[in-house]
């Protein structure tokens, strides 16, 4: 069954978790370049130095300073309330909707929690360091393990299973993403083109504020647990 509520995150609704966002004045991208440490140019050209921004991110998300908000709960709680009726497709690829609760869930830029081999593609659960020297744990091979991440100009994962539900959803949720990157930033477009009421909840108006028919702007972790208990009571 198609859910009928599509929501789609971004890395505000984990800012309040303790993890950077990547466009805020503070974020990662303020920090590193695109160019430099999340392109496959820039993993050929600089592997080690790709590896230690994964291996960086991937210490930091493990740290028990890091946990899910009450916006990943009210997601979780919402799912529990609503069975078969919500899909969450996140930008993220840190592991705090799935340790909410979240099991109806798309990880369309990869997670950073995982590994894969280019040699043999097997992935897996990764929760170490990564090195050019690492070896894959299925065929042996060294040199090939990446972090199991969608790079710019990489197809995100799931797209075909993202579509089929943004075409036949009744409501279509945005929460703290600022719609810079594709095709992430179409989907509102496309729910909003099948039909479905479309919703933003922000911190600040994103790239494509107009086509939102509502619009909330808070911290997820106040705006969401509101917004899910609304739709609780509503279905
Ligand atoms: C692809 C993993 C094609 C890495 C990431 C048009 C169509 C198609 C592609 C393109 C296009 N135009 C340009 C492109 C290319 C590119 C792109 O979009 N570039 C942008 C910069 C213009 N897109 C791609 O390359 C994509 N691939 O299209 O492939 C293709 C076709 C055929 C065959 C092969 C390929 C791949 C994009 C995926 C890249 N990987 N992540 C990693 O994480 O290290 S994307 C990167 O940005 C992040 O990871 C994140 O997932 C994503 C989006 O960022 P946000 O989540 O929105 O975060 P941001 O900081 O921007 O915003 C945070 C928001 O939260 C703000 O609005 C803020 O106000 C709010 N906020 C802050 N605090 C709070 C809050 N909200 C609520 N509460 C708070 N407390």
């Amino acid at each position: 069954m198609l859910p009928s509520i599509v929501i789609l995150t971004g890395a505000g609704i984990s800012k309040e978790s303790g993890l950077d966002t990547f466009r805020d004045k503070d974020g990662i991208w303020s920090k590193v370049r695109i160019e430099d440490v999340a392109t496959p140019e820039a993993f050929a050209r600089n592997p080690r130095g790709v590896h230690e921004f994964y291996n960086w991110r991937r210490r930091n998300l493990q740290g028990a300073h890091i946990a899910p908000n009450a916006a990943h709960k009210a997601l979780a709680a919402l799912e529990r309330g609503l069975p078969g009726r919500v899909l969450v497709v996140t930008q993220n690829i840190d592991n705090l909707h799935e340790r909410a609760g979240s099991e109806s869930l798309i990880h369309m830029h990869g997670e950073l929690l995982k590994a894969r081999c280019a040699e043999c593609a097997a992935a897996h659960e990764w929760r170490g360091d990564l090195s050019p020297e690492t070896p894959c744990p299925a065929c042996t091979a060294v040199g090939g393990m990446r972090p199991h991440v969608v790079w710019f100009g990489e197809m995100p994962l799931d797209m075909e299973r993202i579509y089929a539900a943004l075409g036949t959803c009744e409501t279509f949720i945005s929460i703290g993403t600022s719609g810079n990157v594709y095709p992430a930033a179409g989907f509102v477009a496309e729910a909003r083109g099948a039909g479905a009421r479309t919703v933003e909840l922000n911190l600040e108006p994103s790239e494509g504020a107009s086509l939102f028919q509502e619009k909330l702007y808070g911290p997820a972790a106040s705006l969401v647990p509101a917004y899910a208990e609304k739709l609780l009571n509503r279905n």
